[in-house]
Protein backbone atom coordinates (compact mmCIF):
# COMPACT_ATOMS: atom_id res chain seq x y z
CA UNK A 1 0.00 0.00 0.00
CA UNK A 2 1.72 3.41 -1.15
CA UNK A 3 1.21 6.38 1.45
CA UNK A 4 0.23 8.48 -2.07
CA UNK A 5 -1.97 6.77 -4.35
CA UNK A 6 -0.82 6.55 -8.49
CA UNK A 7 -2.94 8.46 -10.87
CA UNK A 8 -4.03 5.56 -12.26
CA UNK A 9 -5.11 3.53 -9.42
CA UNK A 10 -6.38 6.89 -7.57
CA UNK A 11 -10.29 6.23 -7.43
CA UNK A 12 -12.95 8.23 -9.33
CA UNK A 13 -16.30 9.50 -8.85
CA UNK A 14 -18.51 11.70 -10.94
CA UNK A 15 -22.11 12.78 -11.45
CA UNK A 16 -21.88 13.91 -14.87
CA UNK A 17 -20.37 13.64 -18.18
CA UNK A 18 -16.24 14.88 -17.61
CA UNK A 19 -15.93 18.22 -19.23
CA UNK A 20 -12.65 19.06 -21.39
CA UNK A 21 -12.12 22.66 -21.06
CA UNK A 22 -9.86 24.57 -22.84
CA UNK A 23 -7.08 26.21 -20.32
CA UNK A 24 -6.41 28.88 -22.06
CA UNK A 25 -10.18 30.40 -22.55
CA UNK A 26 -11.02 29.01 -18.81
CA UNK A 27 -11.47 31.60 -15.79
CA UNK A 28 -12.65 31.54 -12.07
CA UNK A 29 -14.63 34.03 -11.06
CA UNK A 30 -14.48 34.70 -7.38
CA UNK A 31 -17.97 36.55 -6.19
CA UNK A 32 -20.31 37.51 -3.36
CA UNK A 33 -19.34 39.29 -0.44
CA UNK A 34 -16.26 40.01 -1.32
CA UNK A 35 -14.58 43.51 -1.63
CA UNK A 36 -12.93 42.99 -4.84
CA UNK A 37 -14.44 40.64 -7.13
CA UNK A 38 -12.12 38.63 -8.99
CA UNK A 39 -11.69 37.07 -12.58
CA UNK A 40 -8.85 34.78 -12.80
CA UNK A 41 -6.78 32.93 -15.48
CA UNK A 42 -4.98 30.01 -14.83
CA UNK A 43 -1.58 32.22 -15.63
CA UNK A 44 -2.93 34.98 -13.12
CA UNK A 45 -3.65 32.14 -10.48
CA UNK A 46 0.06 30.57 -11.34
CA UNK A 47 1.67 33.72 -11.32
CA UNK A 48 0.44 35.58 -8.58
CA UNK A 49 0.00 33.19 -5.47
CA UNK A 50 2.67 30.92 -4.30
CA UNK A 51 2.46 27.52 -4.86
CA UNK A 52 1.77 25.67 -1.87
CA UNK A 53 1.94 21.82 -1.74
CA UNK A 54 -0.46 19.53 0.66
CA UNK A 55 -0.62 15.28 1.12
CA UNK A 56 -4.04 14.73 2.01
CA UNK A 57 -6.39 11.70 1.54
CA UNK A 58 -9.62 11.76 -0.03
CA UNK A 59 -12.29 9.71 0.50
CA UNK A 60 -16.33 10.02 -0.89
CA UNK A 61 -18.93 9.37 1.12
CA UNK A 62 -20.42 6.57 -0.16
CA UNK A 63 -17.54 4.44 0.95
CA UNK A 64 -18.02 0.96 1.73
CA UNK A 65 -21.92 1.70 0.89
CA UNK A 66 -21.71 -2.10 -0.72
CA UNK A 67 -21.74 -3.20 3.20
CA UNK A 68 -24.77 -1.19 3.68
CA UNK A 69 -26.52 -2.82 1.07
CA UNK A 70 -26.11 -6.45 1.96
CA UNK A 71 -27.63 -5.22 5.28
CA UNK A 72 -30.75 -3.42 3.98
CA UNK A 73 -30.80 -2.27 0.28
CA UNK A 74 -30.18 1.17 -0.92
CA UNK A 75 -31.72 1.82 -4.82
CA UNK A 76 -30.10 3.53 -7.16
CA UNK A 77 -26.72 4.14 -5.45
CA UNK A 78 -23.60 3.30 -6.61
CA UNK A 79 -22.22 -0.38 -4.15
CA UNK A 80 -18.62 1.04 -3.54
CA UNK A 81 -16.66 -1.16 -1.98
CA UNK A 82 -14.13 -0.26 0.47
CA UNK A 83 -11.99 1.39 -2.23
CA UNK A 84 -13.08 5.04 -2.63
CA UNK A 85 -10.31 6.05 -0.63
CA UNK A 86 -7.47 7.84 -2.39
CA UNK A 87 -4.14 9.99 -1.09
CA UNK A 88 -2.36 12.34 -3.56
CA UNK A 89 0.31 15.10 -3.05
CA UNK A 90 -1.91 18.18 -4.48
CA UNK A 91 -0.41 21.49 -5.47
CA UNK A 92 -2.20 24.81 -6.19
CA UNK A 93 -2.73 28.02 -4.83
CA UNK A 94 -4.08 28.30 -1.29
CA UNK A 95 -7.87 29.49 -1.46
CA UNK A 96 -6.94 31.20 1.62
CA UNK A 97 -4.71 33.39 -0.38
CA UNK A 98 -7.09 33.78 -2.66
CA UNK A 99 -9.97 34.66 -1.15
CA UNK A 100 -7.79 37.21 0.86
CA UNK A 101 -6.83 38.88 -2.33
CA UNK A 102 -11.10 39.17 -2.90
CA UNK A 103 -11.32 40.59 0.95
CA UNK A 104 -13.90 38.51 2.69
CA UNK A 105 -16.62 40.81 3.99
CA UNK A 106 -17.58 40.79 7.79
CA UNK A 107 -20.66 38.92 7.15
CA UNK A 108 -18.88 36.14 5.12
CA UNK A 109 -20.13 32.52 6.62
CA UNK A 110 -19.92 29.78 3.92
CA UNK A 111 -17.85 29.66 0.50
CA UNK A 112 -19.58 27.93 -2.55
CA UNK A 113 -18.08 26.42 -5.51
CA UNK A 114 -19.87 25.86 -8.48
CA UNK A 115 -18.27 23.27 -10.94
CA UNK A 116 -18.72 22.97 -15.03
CA UNK A 117 -19.97 19.52 -15.45
CA UNK A 118 -23.90 19.22 -15.42
CA UNK A 119 -25.38 16.32 -13.61
CA UNK A 120 -28.71 14.86 -15.18
CA UNK A 121 -29.21 13.61 -12.00
CA UNK A 122 -29.21 16.67 -9.99
CA UNK A 123 -33.02 17.94 -9.46
CA UNK A 124 -33.29 20.11 -11.37
CA UNK A 125 -30.17 18.93 -13.54
CA UNK A 126 -27.28 21.45 -12.71
CA UNK A 127 -23.25 21.82 -12.55
CA UNK A 128 -22.14 19.84 -9.55
CA UNK A 129 -21.74 21.87 -6.14
CA UNK A 130 -20.97 22.51 -2.48
CA UNK A 131 -19.84 24.90 0.06
CA UNK A 132 -17.90 24.34 3.37
CA UNK A 133 -18.28 27.09 6.01
CA UNK A 134 -15.50 30.17 5.81
CA UNK A 135 -13.53 29.10 8.92
CA UNK A 136 -12.19 25.47 6.79
CA UNK A 137 -12.15 27.79 3.51
CA UNK A 138 -9.44 30.50 5.02
CA UNK A 139 -7.63 26.97 6.66
CA UNK A 140 -4.21 27.15 5.11
CA UNK A 141 -4.74 23.56 3.61
CA UNK A 142 -7.87 24.14 1.41
CA UNK A 143 -6.24 24.29 -2.12
CA UNK A 144 -7.12 24.91 -5.59
CA UNK A 145 -5.49 22.69 -7.23
CA UNK A 146 -3.85 22.17 -10.43
CA UNK A 147 -0.98 19.84 -9.97
CA UNK A 148 -1.71 15.87 -8.80
CA UNK A 149 1.53 13.73 -7.39
CA UNK A 150 3.60 16.29 -9.55
CA UNK A 151 1.93 16.13 -12.50
CA UNK A 152 -0.35 17.94 -14.69
CA UNK A 153 -4.23 17.90 -12.66
CA UNK A 154 -5.76 14.74 -15.30
CA UNK A 155 -8.98 16.04 -16.71
CA UNK A 156 -10.91 13.31 -14.74
CA UNK A 157 -9.72 14.53 -11.63
CA UNK A 158 -10.85 18.43 -12.61
CA UNK A 159 -8.77 20.19 -15.10
CA UNK A 160 -7.84 22.43 -15.01
CA UNK A 161 -8.40 23.35 -11.33
CA UNK A 162 -10.49 21.63 -8.64
CA UNK A 163 -10.57 22.43 -4.97
CA UNK A 164 -8.92 20.00 -2.09
CA UNK A 165 -10.54 20.19 0.80
CA UNK A 166 -8.50 17.69 3.05
CA UNK A 167 -10.33 15.61 5.97
CA UNK A 168 -13.74 16.56 4.66
CA UNK A 169 -16.27 14.41 2.32
CA UNK A 170 -14.32 13.88 -1.39
CA UNK A 171 -18.10 15.87 -2.37
CA UNK A 172 -16.83 19.15 -1.33
CA UNK A 173 -13.44 18.96 -3.39
CA UNK A 174 -15.34 20.31 -6.26
CA UNK A 175 -13.41 19.43 -9.83
CA UNK A 176 -13.64 21.83 -12.83
CA UNK A 177 -14.53 24.29 -10.03
CA UNK A 178 -15.42 28.04 -12.06
CA UNK A 179 -16.94 29.98 -9.59
CA UNK A 180 -16.69 30.29 -6.12
CA UNK A 181 -19.25 32.62 -4.01
CA UNK A 182 -18.95 33.64 -0.63
CA UNK A 183 -21.91 34.20 1.03
CA UNK A 184 -24.09 33.91 4.14
CA UNK A 185 -25.65 30.68 3.87
CA UNK A 186 -24.64 27.13 2.63
CA UNK A 187 -24.59 26.37 -1.21
CA UNK A 188 -28.27 25.54 -2.15
CA UNK A 189 -26.62 23.39 -4.58
CA UNK A 190 -28.39 19.73 -5.16
CA UNK A 191 -25.31 18.02 -3.81
CA UNK A 192 -24.69 20.08 -0.38
CA UNK A 193 -28.03 18.15 1.04
CA UNK A 194 -28.33 15.14 -1.19
CA UNK A 195 -24.92 13.97 0.77
CA UNK A 196 -26.56 14.08 4.19
CA UNK A 197 -27.01 11.07 6.70
CA UNK A 198 -30.85 10.53 6.85
CA UNK A 199 -32.85 8.90 9.51
CA UNK A 200 -33.30 5.48 8.90
CA UNK A 201 -37.07 5.25 8.75
CA UNK A 202 -36.92 8.47 6.15
CA UNK A 203 -38.13 8.12 2.28
CA UNK A 204 -35.19 10.09 0.56
CA UNK A 205 -37.54 11.10 -2.17
CA UNK A 206 -39.60 13.05 0.52
CA UNK A 207 -37.36 14.63 2.65
CA UNK A 208 -36.45 18.44 3.60
CA UNK A 209 -33.12 19.40 2.96
CA UNK A 210 -33.20 20.42 6.59
CA UNK A 211 -33.93 16.77 7.25
CA UNK A 212 -30.64 15.21 7.35
CA UNK A 213 -26.98 15.64 9.02
CA UNK A 214 -25.13 16.89 6.04
CA UNK A 215 -22.09 15.50 5.93
CA UNK A 216 -18.68 17.65 5.87
CA UNK A 217 -15.60 16.41 8.31
CA UNK A 218 -15.00 12.48 7.81
CA UNK A 219 -15.82 10.14 10.71
CA UNK A 220 -12.75 7.89 12.05
CA UNK A 221 -12.40 4.47 10.10
CA UNK A 222 -10.91 2.20 8.94
CA UNK A 223 -9.94 -0.85 6.34
CA UNK A 224 -8.26 -4.07 6.40
CA UNK A 225 -5.71 -4.38 3.24
CA UNK A 226 -4.46 -7.49 3.33
CA UNK A 227 -5.43 -10.53 4.05
CA UNK A 228 -8.28 -9.60 1.66
CA UNK A 229 -12.01 -10.99 2.04
CA UNK A 230 -12.58 -14.53 1.41
CA UNK A 231 -8.46 -15.64 1.60
CA UNK A 232 -7.22 -19.13 2.38
CA UNK A 233 -4.28 -18.67 4.45
CA UNK A 234 -2.48 -21.30 6.27
CA UNK A 235 -2.71 -21.21 10.02
CA UNK A 236 -0.27 -18.88 12.46
CA UNK A 237 1.89 -15.95 11.73
CA UNK A 238 -0.25 -13.96 9.31
CA UNK A 239 1.06 -10.30 8.69
CA UNK A 240 -2.06 -8.37 8.90
CA UNK A 241 -2.52 -4.47 7.21
CA UNK A 242 -4.72 -1.84 6.78
CA UNK A 243 -4.98 1.96 6.74
CA UNK A 244 -7.20 4.22 9.60
CA UNK A 245 -8.42 7.79 8.49
CA UNK A 246 -9.44 10.26 11.43
CA UNK A 247 -11.05 13.51 8.92
CA UNK A 248 -10.26 16.96 9.50
CA UNK A 249 -7.60 17.61 12.03
CA UNK A 250 -7.72 14.38 14.36
CA UNK A 251 -5.26 11.92 13.81
CA UNK A 252 -5.41 8.37 14.18
CA UNK A 253 -4.69 7.32 18.07
CA UNK A 254 -4.51 4.02 18.07
CA UNK A 255 -5.88 0.92 16.19
CA UNK A 256 -7.74 -2.41 17.57
CA UNK A 257 -7.57 -5.59 15.90
CA UNK A 258 -9.28 -8.89 16.57
CA UNK A 259 -8.39 -12.47 15.01
CA UNK A 260 -11.16 -14.15 16.07
CA UNK A 261 -14.33 -12.28 15.82
CA UNK A 262 -13.89 -10.14 19.01
CA UNK A 263 -12.78 -12.29 21.66
CA UNK A 264 -9.32 -10.77 21.88
CA UNK A 265 -7.95 -7.62 20.92
CA UNK A 266 -4.53 -6.57 20.23
CA UNK A 267 -3.06 -3.11 19.27
CA UNK A 268 -1.60 -2.52 15.54
CA UNK A 269 1.66 -0.64 15.01
CA UNK A 270 0.51 2.39 13.84
CA UNK A 271 2.63 4.65 11.53
CA UNK A 272 2.59 8.28 12.56
CA UNK A 273 0.66 11.20 10.77
CA UNK A 274 2.47 12.80 7.88
CA UNK A 275 0.29 15.51 8.81
CA UNK A 276 -3.89 16.04 9.89
CA UNK A 277 -4.97 15.45 6.30
CA UNK A 278 -3.47 11.72 5.25
CA UNK A 279 -4.43 8.40 6.21
CA UNK A 280 -2.20 6.33 8.21
CA UNK A 281 -0.92 2.67 7.49
CA UNK A 282 -0.67 0.26 10.35
CA UNK A 283 0.30 -3.22 10.61
CA UNK A 284 0.51 -6.26 13.32
CA UNK A 285 1.00 -10.18 12.71
CA UNK A 286 -1.10 -12.75 14.96
CA UNK A 287 -1.82 -16.17 15.09
CA UNK A 288 -5.12 -17.34 13.37
CA UNK A 289 -7.13 -20.07 14.29
CA UNK A 290 -7.39 -22.99 12.09
CA UNK A 291 -10.74 -23.01 10.42
CA UNK A 292 -13.05 -20.26 9.29
CA UNK A 293 -12.20 -16.94 11.30
CA UNK A 294 -13.61 -13.06 11.00
CA UNK A 295 -10.79 -10.44 11.29
CA UNK A 296 -12.21 -7.36 13.17
CA UNK A 297 -9.91 -3.59 13.46
CA UNK A 298 -11.37 -0.49 14.89
CA UNK A 299 -9.82 2.95 15.12
CA UNK A 300 -9.75 5.23 17.49
CA UNK A 301 -9.19 9.11 16.93
CA UNK A 302 -7.18 11.93 19.02
CA UNK A 303 -10.72 12.44 20.61
CA UNK A 304 -11.32 9.10 21.61
CA UNK A 305 -13.90 9.07 19.32
CA UNK A 306 -14.32 4.72 18.11
CA UNK A 307 -16.04 2.63 15.03
CA UNK A 308 -19.40 1.81 15.61
CA UNK A 309 -19.81 -1.96 15.69
CA UNK A 310 -22.72 -2.62 13.73
CA UNK A 311 -24.04 -1.91 10.30
CA UNK A 312 -27.28 -1.71 12.20
CA UNK A 313 -26.08 1.34 13.92
CA UNK A 314 -25.18 3.40 11.13
CA UNK A 315 -27.32 2.08 8.03
CA UNK A 316 -28.87 5.67 6.41
CA UNK A 317 -31.19 5.62 3.31
CA UNK A 318 -28.71 7.00 0.84
CA UNK A 319 -25.57 4.63 2.60
CA UNK A 320 -23.09 7.68 3.14
CA UNK A 321 -20.31 7.67 6.10
CA UNK A 322 -20.38 3.49 6.55
CA UNK A 323 -17.54 4.02 9.17
CA UNK A 324 -18.84 0.61 11.49
CA UNK A 325 -16.08 -1.78 11.76
CA UNK A 326 -13.52 -3.23 9.06
CA UNK A 327 -14.61 -6.93 8.70
CA UNK A 328 -12.44 -9.83 6.58
CA UNK A 329 -13.43 -13.25 6.87
CA UNK A 330 -10.50 -15.89 6.14
CA UNK A 331 -10.04 -19.52 6.09
CA UNK A 332 -6.81 -21.43 7.63
CA UNK A 333 -6.02 -24.65 6.91
CA UNK A 334 -2.73 -26.46 6.48
N1 LIG B 1 -17.51 19.07 -10.46
C1 LIG B 1 -17.55 17.93 -9.76
N2 LIG B 1 -16.80 17.83 -8.66
C2 LIG B 1 -16.81 16.69 -7.94
C3 LIG B 1 -17.64 15.60 -8.29
C4 LIG B 1 -18.42 15.72 -9.47
O1 LIG B 1 -19.16 14.82 -9.87
N3 LIG B 1 -18.35 16.91 -10.17
N4 LIG B 1 -17.67 14.47 -7.50
C5 LIG B 1 -17.30 14.70 -6.09
C6 LIG B 1 -17.22 13.48 -5.32
S1 LIG B 1 -18.69 12.83 -4.79
C7 LIG B 1 -16.01 12.96 -4.93
S2 LIG B 1 -15.94 11.65 -3.89
C8 LIG B 1 -14.75 13.52 -5.46
C9 LIG B 1 -13.98 12.47 -6.24
O2 LIG B 1 -12.80 13.03 -6.74
P1 LIG B 1 -11.91 12.15 -7.73
O3 LIG B 1 -12.78 11.72 -8.87
O4 LIG B 1 -10.78 13.03 -8.14
O5 LIG B 1 -11.42 10.98 -6.91
O6 LIG B 1 -14.96 14.63 -6.34
C10 LIG B 1 -16.01 15.48 -5.98
N5 LIG B 1 -16.01 16.62 -6.84
MO1 LIG C 1 -18.29 11.24 -3.27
Amino acid sequence: MHQVTPLDTFYGRNHGPIPHIDAALWRLRVDGLVDRPLELSMEDLQGRFRERTVVATLQCAGNRRAELMRFRDIPGQVPWGPGAVSTARWSGASLADVLAEAGLQAEAAHVAFIGTDVSQGAEPPQPFGGSIPAAKATSSEVLLAWAMNDQALPAAHGAPLRVVVPGWIGARSVKWVQRITVQTVPSENYFQTEYSVLPAEAEPEQTEATDGITLGPIAIHCTIVRPGEGARLHPGATEITGFAFAGDDRTVARVDVSPDGGSSWVHADLDAPENPWTWQHWRITLALPAGATELLARAWDSTAAVQPESLATVWNPRGYSNNSWARVRVTCSH
